[in-house]
């Protein structure tokens, strides 16, 4: 019998299969042992080549499995709540994608059912913690060598949405992530979020306001902006400036080789989330099978989903309104201190 993680990914979307591919080819301590989509053939086509994987229609169907022993949830946002519920009632750990789940309502109740639990079995799937740039940035100032950080800009652009992507989506679907960055960051939570509206892109599809200018404020008074911008063609682009007593460090920018040819210099932009964080997302799932192997959870927790959705909920009341909207949480259970 394997002693591997026997996971099943739920979601064999844009984001399932990229995982799907990563635990096959590249993750120690774990297999793929079913995949499910209410989509029959696209499970199908997602566990080809995969030796002794099932695919599935019903998640319940895989969290009844005893051979299964591990969930990777990849479906869409609004999906995750149910299934969650039903993988901590099995006691097994989970890797979610973010968000956690679409509300903070929800979400609080995710982190009351994990707690109730009494262990911590949710990894929420804040990939950029994972990133060698992020995670530096983060130990340089957690070692307060360059004196406090102040300020922290960030740019988050995509080359374009996908079809049916809300203007909430830019907070609940990307700036999500800058979220929690500015809560990785600083060690801070949150406390007040702002929406402006600009000039909008003639990109952006019919109802979504493109792009837009987020501020943040955290605890410490830590002051944090974002440009999001998601339809602006060009590739996908993440980086992030921070602002100290005694220095400013950017990640994120250009890397990769600079070329010159033809009477011109440069270098390549990644097109899209995969490629950008490929190297993060295989740190991440690692992490996380390494800590389940271990019973443990190896990196942010159900809490930071459920702190992140009341962000987004901020965020979403700070687009329609234009006011500076606080953001409060519940009490941090001890279970994450
Ligand atoms: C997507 O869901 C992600 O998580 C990406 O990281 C983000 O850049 C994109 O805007 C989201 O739609």
């Amino acid at each position: 019998m394997s002693q591997n993680l026997r996971v099943a990914v739920i979601g064999a979307g844009r984001m399932g299969i990229d995982h799907i591919q990563r635990i096959h080819r590249r993750i120690h301590g774990a297999e793929v042992a079913a995949v499910v989509d209410i989509a029959l053939d696209r499970a199908n086509a997602a566990i080809a080549g995969i030796p002794g994987a099932v695919a599935l229609a019903d998640a319940r169907e895989a969290l009844e499995n005893p051979d299964i022993n591990a969930v990777l949830i990849a479906t869409p946002g609004f999906l995750h709540e149910d299934i969650l519920h039903t993988a901590l009632a099995r006691d097994v750990p989970i890797l979610c994608e973010k968000p956690l789940t679409p509300d903070a309502e929800s979400a609080w109740k995710v982190v009351q059912a994990e707690e109730k639990l009494g262990r911590q079995r949710i990894q929420v799937g804040f990939m950029r913690r994972f990133d060698a740039e992020y995670a530096q940035l983060g130990e340089l100032i957690r070692s307060g060598e360059l004196g406090e950080l102040l300020v922290l800009h960030h740019q988050h652009r995509n080359a374009s949405t996908p079809a049916g992507f809300t203007n909430e989506m830019l907070i609940n679907d990307s700036v999500v992530h800058e979220f929690d960055a500015v809560r990785f960051f600083t060690g801070d939570e949150i406390t007040s979020v702002q929406v402006r509206m600009g000039k909008r892109t003639r990109n952006a599809p019919a109802g979504q306001h493109d792009p837009q200018h987020v501020l943040l404020e955290t605890e410490s008074g830590v002051l944090a902006d974002v440009e999001i911008y998601v339809n602006a063609q060009y590739g996908y682009e993440v980086a992030t400036q921070a602002s100290f007593e005694s220095g400013v460090v950017s990640i994120g920018g250009d890397s990769g080789p600079s070329v010159r040819t033809q009477g011109r210099w440069g270098g390549k932009i990644a097109p899209g989330f995969e490629e950008r964080f490929a190297a993060a997302y295989d740190v991440e799932v690692q992490a996380w099978a390494d800590a389940a192997l271990q019973d443990r959870v190896g990196g942010p927790t159900a809490w930071d989903g459920y702190a992140t959705a009341e962000c987004c909920e901020a965020g979403v009341e700070a687009q329609r309104t234009g006011a500076k909207v606080p953001v409060q949480l519940n009490t941090k259970p001890a279970l994450y201190s």
